[in-house]
């Protein structure tokens, strides 16, 4: 998979593939990344990149010409990939779309700078806008790296069976269970007993529960979504009235 990135801080960027997974997955050419700096694509002595928004105003945008030249350069090189805006008017983001995204092939993003970029470029050359949040940000190229990373690991052969068993568990619209590593006791605070028990069914059991009920405490927008088989139901229900008891 190609990934294509018009940002004007490429070192930036670039680091998402320095080191870990990511790192690994772009190591074995799963995954191949470009980055396209507006600067490179200036006439001018200054190499000027931003420009005075009409209506006045603080702040700048980001000037048309080299966006456009730069977003043209990289559709050359890759010509069947989405562009997409990182912004936050876009689509929230959520694991579906960035799998769904994966299975579509290359992309293209399109970072902002300032405060953003003249609409007449977006609905001209823009075909998804993404947002990973409600937050303000100093730029898209965060949101790219966040992109990027979620993505490569979704790329078939660049996990091993743990982490992939992770993503997976996700994928099914829960949050994760609790995870204890030594020492057994912990400032007086002991490891679950099922898990120094050695039975991994009643382990796997344990971990599934805990993770409906930690989705069910947390994040009861994610259960409402998923539909529970009678089993996870059951368990959900244990939890539900074992928690009830403590309060
Ligand atoms: C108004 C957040 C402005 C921000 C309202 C999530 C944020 C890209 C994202 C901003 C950005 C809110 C994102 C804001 C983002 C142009 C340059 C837009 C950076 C920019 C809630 C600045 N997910 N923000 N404006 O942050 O690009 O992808």
């Amino acid at each position: 998979m190609r990934i294509d990135v018009i940002t004007l801080f490429p070192e930036l960027v670039e680091q998402v593939i320095a080191c870990g997974v990511v790192g690994r997955a772009a190591e074995q050419k799963l995954l191949e990344l470009h980055c396209w700096n507006p600067r490179e694509f200036t006439h001018d002595r200054h190499r000027t990149v931003d420009d005075r928004p009409y209506g006045g105003g603080p702040g700048m945008l980001m000037k048309v010409q080299p966006l456009e030249d730069a977003i043209a350069a990289a559709r050359q090189q890759n010509p069947d990939a989405r562009l997409v805006y990182l912004s936050p008017q876009g689509e929230l983001l959520d694991q579906r779309k960035l799998a769904q995204q994966v299975d579509l092939g290359s992309v293209i993003f399109l970072c902002g700078r300032y405060e953003g970029i003249d609409e007449r470029l977006i609905r001209r050359e823009v075909d998804m806008e993404w947002s990973l949040g409600d937050y303000v940000i100093s730029g898209g190229e965060l949101a790219a790296m966040v992109c990027i990373d979620a993505m490569a690991r979704l790329i078939p052969g660049t996990l091993g069976h743990e982490a992939s068993a992770q993503q997976d568990s996700f994928s099914a619209g829960l949050l994760d269970c609790p995870h204890y590593t030594r020492p057994e006791v912990y400032k007086g605070d002991r490891v679950p007993e099922v898990l120094m028990s050695g039975n991994h069914r009643d382990i796997e059991t344990w971990r599934e529960q805990q993770a409906l009920g930690r989705t069910w405490q947390r994040r009861p927008d994610l259960l409402e979504r998923i539909r529970l088989d009678a089993r996870q139901q059951a368990l959900l229900d244990e939890y539900i009235v074992e928690f009830e008891k403590t309060r």
